[in-house]
């Protein structure tokens, strides 16, 4: 935390602007070195103001005799701690191209900047107090949302709405185990210790918000990782044909040849802002082709990690009950959902005042049907509407404003633990030194949710999967 950082903060490749971050105490004086107001180097010099834009020269000053103007730039210094990292911080905005801002990278290291590790500047706001883990957290996923909701949601947890719920969570359990301490250390003062009502109550209280918390994460993570979708079906009903007008791209191979699709393809899809992944798979089917079943064994892989199955069938052939188990095995979601896509409705044909669709049986007689033809580019947009209906109808996706991800949701399992084991142990007459035990882990266990309490590995692992500059 002492030596000073630099990163290319923006994507590589050519764009307008580039940008070189720089953070810690000698972040001003390195910049000082590199950047004139002017393209030749003057003995004065520039002064940097803080939060104050600086036109000028990044010069390469190695050889005195003949110094090098590297590129026109814009030069931002904000003086600790009001910066990103809550050090001294200087952003150099210039040409971006992987060239020029390699070189300016490299200047400032020359200079005594050591290049920073992935998420290292976010680290330093952490680090200095600036921000909580869940919103170092919350950094990332606004880098990596892909839906308007998927934004919402990291930008409001990004603000510290996590932050001030777990802290909600934690006061009460910290209130606890101080008058638990107190009766363990004046015995004498204090008379038995007994669980006041109040207290009881806001035990059950804390109880059940870890849950509901934990709830939302389940109903909600979707939102970031996206709902996947599987399309499965018989050989060549038009699953991937399906797909690309899903995706309106030529993702896969579309031939009449049964049995084209081998390996699963994955792309991710948008409807309405709601991130999805979308899974073209094998025609499901009898075969020998060794390929074709370790191709069909991947699509059932495929089917069965879904939220969302599309199920694919074509005028002229039959619902069977059989086919369907065999399609669709259990799934591992419970709350998976099944669509009937009947594809090649241009093909459909009028038989004695019926078309000759497949009609589902009673026991199915709630999956919603969508009939379509993939070839035509019909009734692609009604499907969309129905995908999207199916998966977040029974969501109330508005009223929460945070969803907690899979780390928060392993602390708060745990924090719900050793609650129930308090609970028990009240209820049992347990010695007071054991409560505390168990209340000083559960405030320790939502304490690695805001980083209070956080061990060096989850650290690691965190910043680890930053990017680099950021
Ligand atoms: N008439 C008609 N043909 C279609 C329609 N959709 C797909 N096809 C044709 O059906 C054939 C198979 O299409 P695919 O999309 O490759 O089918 P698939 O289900 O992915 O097939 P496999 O990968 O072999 O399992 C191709 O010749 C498509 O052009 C449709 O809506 N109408
Ligand atoms: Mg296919």
């Amino acid at each position: 935390m002492n030596d000073t950082i630099a990163a290319i903060a923006t994507p590589y490749g050519s764009g307008g602007i580039g940008v070189v971050r720089i953070s810690g105490p000698r972040a001003f004086e390195i910049v000082t070195l590199l950047f004139s107001r002017t393209q030749v180097p003057k003995k004065i010099a520039p002064g940097l103001v803080s939060h104050r834009v600086s036109h000028g020269f990044i010069l390469d000053t190695s050889d005195p005799d003949e110094p090098q103007v590297i590129d026109e730039v814009l030069v931002i210094p904000m003086q600790a701690p009001r910066s990103y990292t809550a050090e001294d911080v200087v952003e150099i905005q210039a040409h971006s191209g992987t060239i020029v801002l390699r070189s300016i990278l490299s200047l400032v290291i020359s200079h005594g900047a050591r290049l920073s590790e992935p998420g290292e500047f976010t680290k330093r706001a952490f680090l200095n107090q600036r921000i909580d883990l869940t919103q170092a957290e919350a950094v990332a996923d606004i880098i990596n949302a892909r839906s308007a909701n998927s934004l919402k949601f990291a930008s409001s947890q990004n603000r510290g709405e996590l932050k001030r719920k777990i802290q909600q969570l934690r006061d009460p359990l910290i209130n606890f185990l101080s008058r638990l301490e107190a009766s363990i250390d004046f015995p004498d003062e204090v008379e038995t210790f007994e669980i006041s009502p109040d207290e009881a109550k806001q035990l059950d209280q804390v109880m059940e918000k870890c849950k509901e918390f934990i709830q939302q994460h389940n109903d909600a993570c979707f939102l970031k990782d996206g709902i996947r979708v599987a399309i499965c079906g018989k050989p060549n009903v038009g699953k991937s044909s399906l797909m690309n007008r899903l995706l309106d791209q030529d993702k896969s191979i579309i031939t009449p040849v049964p049995g084209t699709t081998r390996d699963p393809i994955e792309e991710g899809l948008n409807i309405d802002g709601i991130p999805f992944v979308v899974i073209d798979t094998a025609g499901i089917h009898e075969t020998d082709d060794l390929v074709e079943i370790i191709g069909i064994e991947k699509a059932k892989d495929h089917i069965t990690n879904a939220d969302l199955i599309l199920f694919m069938k074509e005028p002229g052939s039959v619902f069977s009950e059989r086919e369907f188990q065999k399609m669709i095995p259990p799934v591992k979601n419970p709350g998976a959902k099944v669509i009937m896509v009947i594809n090649k409705m241009d093909l459909a044909q009028e038989k004695s005042g019926k078309m000759d669709l497949p009609q589902l049986t009673p026991a199915h007689a709630k999956i919603p049907v969508i009939k379509i033809s993939a070839l035509l580019n019909q009734g692609i947009k009604e499907l969309k509407e129905k995908i999207v209906d199916t998966c977040i109808r029974d969501l109330s996706m508005e009223t929460s404003a945070v969803i907690p991800n899979l780390r928060h949701k392993k602390a708060l399992e745990l924090t719900l633990s050793y609650l129930e084991s308090v609970k028990t142990g009240l209820a049992q007459g347990q010695e007071e030194e054991t409560l505390a035990i168990d209340i000083k882990n559960s405030i320790d266990s939502l304490g690695t949710i805001t980083g209070e309490t956080a061990s060096i590995d989850i650290l690691d692992t965190i910043f680890n999967n930053f990017c680099i500059g950021k």
